[in-house]
C-alpha cells in the first residue's frame, strides 16, 4: 500500500490528457471546480465532460448521480484535494451505494490553488485515499508515477468500481480556462449522455 509521500509528484495536465486517452467508449469525466476542470477542458473538447463552475466539493455527488442513472457508462470524477475535504461525506455515500461504475481520481497538490495557494490538510497529515478507505471505499490507492496512474485508471475502467486514485501534483497552473456558460456546458453533457437531443 503506497502513501503520499512515497509517491512520485506529477503533473495535473500530462495525467488528466493520460486520462483522456484512455477513453475510448463515451465515458463521462465530471470535474470539480478550477484547475481540475481547465485541465480537462485543455485536454480535448469531449461531449462526455462536465464542468462544475462555483461550488467547491460537487465533483462526485454530481459523479455520483450520473453513474446511478447511466449504470452501464463508466464515470469519472476529478477532483482536487481542497475540494474533495470539503464533501468527505460523499466519500461514505458512494462506499455505501457501491456504484460499480465509478472512479474518483484526486489530484493532490496539498494547497486551494486557485484561491492562492493556501496549503490544505494534506499538506501536513491527511491522507486522501487513507480518508477513503476509512469512509470504505477499499480500492483507494496513490499513483506511485505517471505509468502506475495509467495502470490504475485501465484497471478501474475494467473492473468493477467504486475506485479511487490518488496522485499527488505539482503547483503548474492549468494550462487553458474552461468556457463559462453554464447553460452550454450543460446542454453539451445531457446530449453527450444521450438524454437530450
Ligand atoms: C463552497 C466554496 N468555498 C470556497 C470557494 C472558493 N474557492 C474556489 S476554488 C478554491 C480552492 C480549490 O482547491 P482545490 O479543490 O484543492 O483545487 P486547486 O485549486 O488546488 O486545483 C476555493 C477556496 C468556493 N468556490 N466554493
Amino acid at each position: 500500500m503506497s502513501e503520499p509521500r512515497n509517491t512520485k509528484i506529477m503533473n495535473r495536465f500530462d495525467l488528466t490528457r493520460r486520462l483522456v486517452g484512455k477513453l475510448a467508449h463515451e465515458e463521462a469525466v465530471v470535474a470539480g471546480i478550477g484547475n481540475t476542470n481547465f485541465d480537462l477542458w485543455a485536454a480535448g473538447r469531449r461531449k462526455q465532460n462536465f464542468y462544475m463552475l462555483g461550488s467547491m466539493g460537487l465533483a462526485v455527488p454530481i459523479a455520483l448521480g450520473v453513474a446511478l442513472a447511466q449504470p452501464r457508462r463508466q464515470i469519472v470524477a476529478l477532483e482536487g484535494d481542497g475540494s474533495l475535504l470539503m464533501q468527505l461525506g460523499a466519500l461514505a455515500t458512494v462506499a455505501m451505494l457501491r456504484p460499480k461504475n465509478l472512479t474518483i481520481i484526486v489530484m493532490d497538490n496539498c494547497v486551494y490553488q486557485i484561491t492562492g495557494g493556501q496549503p490544505t490538510a494534506t499538506a501536513l497529515a491527511a491522507d486522501v485515499a487513507a480518508i477513503a478507505r476509512g469512509a470504505g471505499l477499499s480500492q483507494s490507492l496513490w499513483a506511485v508515477d505517471e505509468e502506475d496512474f495509467e495502470r490504475l485508471v485501465e484497471r478501474a475502467l475494467a473492473e468493477d468500481g467504486p475506485w479511487l486514485i490518488a496522485a499527488r501534483i505539482d503547483a503548474a497552473p492549468a494550462v487553458a480556462t474552461t468556457e463559462r456558460d453554464p447553460a452550454r456546458i450543460r446542454d453539451r453533457f445531457m446530449r453527450g449522455l444521450g438524454v437530450r437531443a
